[in-house]
């Protein structure tokens, strides 16, 4: 399988991340790619029209996106381990903490395009809802570290750690931490683990 993948893109890691949990890391070639919302990659695209990634290209050709449905793909080719229970409670609390994660990422990446602007052109009311939608958010996901302790991990917790290291990697001055000593105990030990240690963004 190759996929269409950045170090810096954190959907991209949450694909890794689920492909070194599901002990499948070793079967995707990873295939260096610029995506950015104001340049169409055209390589990209003949693949995926949103010219996004991360996007999977399997061995028999067919193609797979956006990380949500990669993941759920995966796990379908995983023997023992399972990323997405499979019934009632269990699998509603993983898609709800899945979304919550990857609702914060698609803010982040927004935010982060935002405040990248040339100063004339930023919009500050925007700049202000990011922040302020940044900060409800993670106020809420204080209140879920006790269960995300509790869980096997799963989707959610792959989503919400990568969300996590994300703000660490963009908005390194920005101080998550402080006064929300649950939720960063809880990323301290996520973030520890193997497979996110394998896929730890990098600038260069
Ligand atoms: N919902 C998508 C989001 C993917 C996404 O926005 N990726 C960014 C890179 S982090 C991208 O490809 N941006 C290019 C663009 O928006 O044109 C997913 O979960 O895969």
């Amino acid at each position: 399988m190759k996929l269409y993948w950045s170090t810096r893109s954190p959907f991209a890691r949450k694909v890794m991340v689920a492909a070194h949990e599901l002990g499948l890391a070793d079967r995707i070639e990873r295939v260096p790619t610029l995506a950015a919302m104001d340049k169409p990659n055209a390589e990209l695209m003949r693949h995926n029209p949103l010219s996004k990634i991360p996007t999977l290209v399997l061995d028999d050709g067919a193609v797979l996106y956006d990380s949500f449905v990669i993941c759920t793909y995966l796990n379908t080719l995983a023997d023992t381990v399972q990323l997405f229970p499979t019934v009632g409670d269990d699998r509603i609390t993983a898609l709800r903490l899945h979304a919550l994660g990857n609702g914060l990422l698609d803010l982040l990446v927004l935010r982060r395009n935002e405040r990248d602007r040339p100063p004339g052109s930023r919009s500050e009311p925007h700049l202000q809802a990011f922040a302020a939608k940044t900060e409800a958010t993670l106020d809420a996901l204080e209140q879920e570290a006790g269960l995300l302790a509790r869980r096997p991990v799963d989707i959610g917790h792959i989503a919400i750690g990568c969300a996590l290291s994300y703000l660490d990697f963009r908005f390194a001055d920005d101080d998550w931490r402080q006064g929300r000593a649950a939720l960063a105990h809880w990323h301290e030990g996520f973030d520890s683990r193997p497979s996110m240690v394998a896929t730890r963004p990098s600038l260069t």
